[in-house]
């Protein structure tokens, strides 16, 4: 059984093995590849229902891709991506995340070197090999040799990327829930947790049926390899070696299994305590009574086990959100004084990071991008497309100046929406903007980020930030670091200094919710929600099918303690253009 989101999978699989294979992430192979997949995604109907017809009618799917689809849907396998991942074993894939290789560096470094991992990588740079490579140099190996330090990619214990395991575990609990048998079932462990990398995926699915689950887990088109098959837990690796735990639990134990298997450990730990402090004994099965000691353990009474709310509230706590149980006061909290009011997905009223097809890499045009907006129910929206200074993707004054009639042109088919005309700024190397300062002023609202120099010192990085902050044209900093989870390390900064700095100015932090991003990351979040720093959680889309972003920066920022009332875009509409126009004065 096959779904939009295996199909759209399958798609960006090719994308990035086709990459490799080409030898560039430009070429017409991979383009078709990336533009069929962005049009099945915004086409909204369920792909594996159309006919070859139906499929190459859809913008960006041509007669190839469409084949390709129809396959994976008849036979659940597509031959091209089968040869692919044979030439393309994942730890190799996994060199491709390294920035200063590209593909075509990539290649060279393999039939020239012979290598194939991380370990044999690290044992090139060690006997000085890259730097006699065509292209490359001594400084060239010294910035892939930092990167793989700072990436923490060892070669053992090997960690995957959120971005790359969160859609894989939402995808496979989806297929699980269409299964009849299926009671219920729940992704578990780090993922759930949202973690930045995962070790591997945990999930947990609640049948009477262990048997008929177990099936279908073992027949699962994601399986290239089990590793282990057995009554109630089955282990396989996917095809980027991605290992995933399914364990078949009995429905009314639920709860209980979800909550140890979600962990984190040191959660765990805290809350077997509590509970032997209150004369009980929890564990994967349940919370049971334990005041008896003349009761065997396994005649112990329940006292709650099938849902995790239930077990809370017998423990005497509040429930804990996933994010949150990283063992860092939050028991304690639950169980005392109470968590905070935390930030939730139906609080969001507005996106304040936004492009449309005015930036180079924008998809969707204005009037696409605020309809899905619209249909959000979102009070307000801040369009910000790229200023001119970065390449290729910003716009002069003039663009800009047109761009902001396009925009007043769609909002009057939005009476129920405000519409801002803003911008992404570009922090420069020392702190400065796009465009002179009486134009920046002309935007109703700003996010300013960094997109380039992330090699400078961190006494550098951190005046760039704060010189940003203090220009009065700013109304928000944008993905703090510029970070790719597992693939480009953000710039390096004194965090504290930038924080006074946002308090000082009242510039507000975003959470950005792109899986490869989650910028600002949840301990800094953290830090700066023990500050009172604003906060704002925004998709950055560049396409319509990307608005799904805003519960993982929720999640995220739930993850930092966020409250409610410090998130700016949680405010109804009158506080929240208060806040911004009397920065923009
Ligand atoms: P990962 O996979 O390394 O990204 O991190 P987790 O947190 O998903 O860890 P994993 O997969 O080893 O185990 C899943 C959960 O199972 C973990 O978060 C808590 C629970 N768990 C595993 N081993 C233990 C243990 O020895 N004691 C307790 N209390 N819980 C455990
Ligand atoms: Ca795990
Ligand atoms: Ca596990
Ligand atoms: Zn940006």
């Amino acid at each position: 059984m096959t779904t939009t989101k295996d199909v759209l999978a399958m798609l960006s699989e090719l994308v990035t093995l086709t990459a490799l294979a080409e030898g560039s992430k430009q070429s017409f192979k991979v383009r078709a590849y990336e533009n069929a997949g962005l049009g099945l995604e915004s086409d909204g109907r369920d792909i594996t229902t159309l006919s070859l017809t139906e499929l190459v009618a859809i913008d960006g799917v041509g007669k190839a891709t469409a084949s390709k689809v129809l396959e994976l849907v008849e036979t659940g396998k597509v031959e091209k991506l089968e040869t692919l991942r044979a030439e393309f074993p994942p730890e190799f894939v996994e060199l491709s995340r390294i920035p200063g290789l590209g593909p075509k560096t990539l290649m060279l470094v393999r039939s020239q070197l012979g290598i194939e991992n991380v370990e044999q990588l690290r044992q090139a740079i060690s006997d000085e090999q890259l730097r006699h490579l065509p292209g490359l140099g001594a400084t060239s190996e010294a910035k892939i040799s930092k990167a793989i330090e700072r990436l923490g990619m060892t070669g053992k214990d090997r960690r995957t990327p959120i971005a790359d395991a969160l859609p894989l575990a939402e995808r496979l609990v989806d297929d699980l829930r269409t299964l009849p048998e299926t009671v219920d079932a729940q992704f578990c462990g780090s993922v759930r947790r949202m973690s930045e990398t995962i070790g591997d995926i945990d999930i947990t699915v609640s049948s009477d049926d262990p048997a008929a689950v177990m099936a279908f887990v073992v027949g699962h088109n994601e399986v290239s390899e089990l590793v282990v098959s057995g009554a109630t837990k089955t282990s396989f690796l996917t095809a980027q070696g991605l290992q995933v735990d399914v364990r078949v639990v009995a429905p009314d134990q639920f709860g209980a299994a979800t909550l140890y298997f979600t962990g984190s450990k040191t959660h765990n730990i805290a809350l077997r305590q509590r509970a032997i402090d209150k004369q009980m004994l929890l564990n994967e099965y349940g919370l049971m009574d334990a005041s008896n000691e003349d009761i065997e353990p396994a005649h112990r009474p329940v006292i709650a086990s099938r849902t995790e709310t239930e077990i809370y509230a017998a423990l005497d706590m509040e429930f804990v959100p996933a994010p949150m149980r990283e063992s860092t006061g939050e028991v304690e909290a639950a169980g005392g004084s109470g968590l905070p009011r935390l930030v939730q997905r139906s609080d969001i009223k507005g996106d304040l990071h936004y492009h449309t097809d005015r930036s180079g890499d924008g998809r969707s045009t204005v009037a696409e991008m605020a309809a899905v907006a619209a249909a959000q129910g979102y009070e307000y929206l801040a369009i910000t497309d790229h200023g001119v200074d970065l390449a290729i993707n910003g716009s002069t004054a003039e663009e800009m100046l047109e761009h902001r009639e396009r925009i007043a042109e769609v909002a009057l088919d939005h009476a129920d929406m405000t519409i801002l005309w803003g911008c992404e700024l570009n922090i420069g190397p020392d702190g400065g903007l796009d465009y002179d300062d009486d134009f920046r002023a002309l935007f109703d609202y700003t996010v300013a980020s960094v997109h380039s120099h992330f090699d400078q010192t961190v006494a550098k990085q951190t005046d760039r930030l704060v010189a940003a902050i203090a220009d009065p044209t700013v109304n928000s900093i944008g993905h703090l670091t510029g970070r790719y989870i597992g693939r480009r390390p953000g710039i390096e900064i004194d965090y504290d200094a930038v924080i006074d700095a946002l308090v000082e100015f009242d510039v507000a932090l975003e959470i950005n919710g792109a899986l490869q991003r989650l910028d600002a990351a949840s301990d800094v979040v953290r830090k700066a929600v023990n500050k009172e720093v604003k906060l704002v959680i925004n998709t950055d889309s560049h396409h319509t099918s990307e608005l799904g972003r805003m519960e993982y920066g929720v999640l995220t920022a739930q993850r930092g303690w966020a409250p409610r009332d410090l998130v700016i875009n949680t405010w109804d509409r009158d506080s929240f253009l208060t806040w911004s126009q009397q920065r923009a004065q």
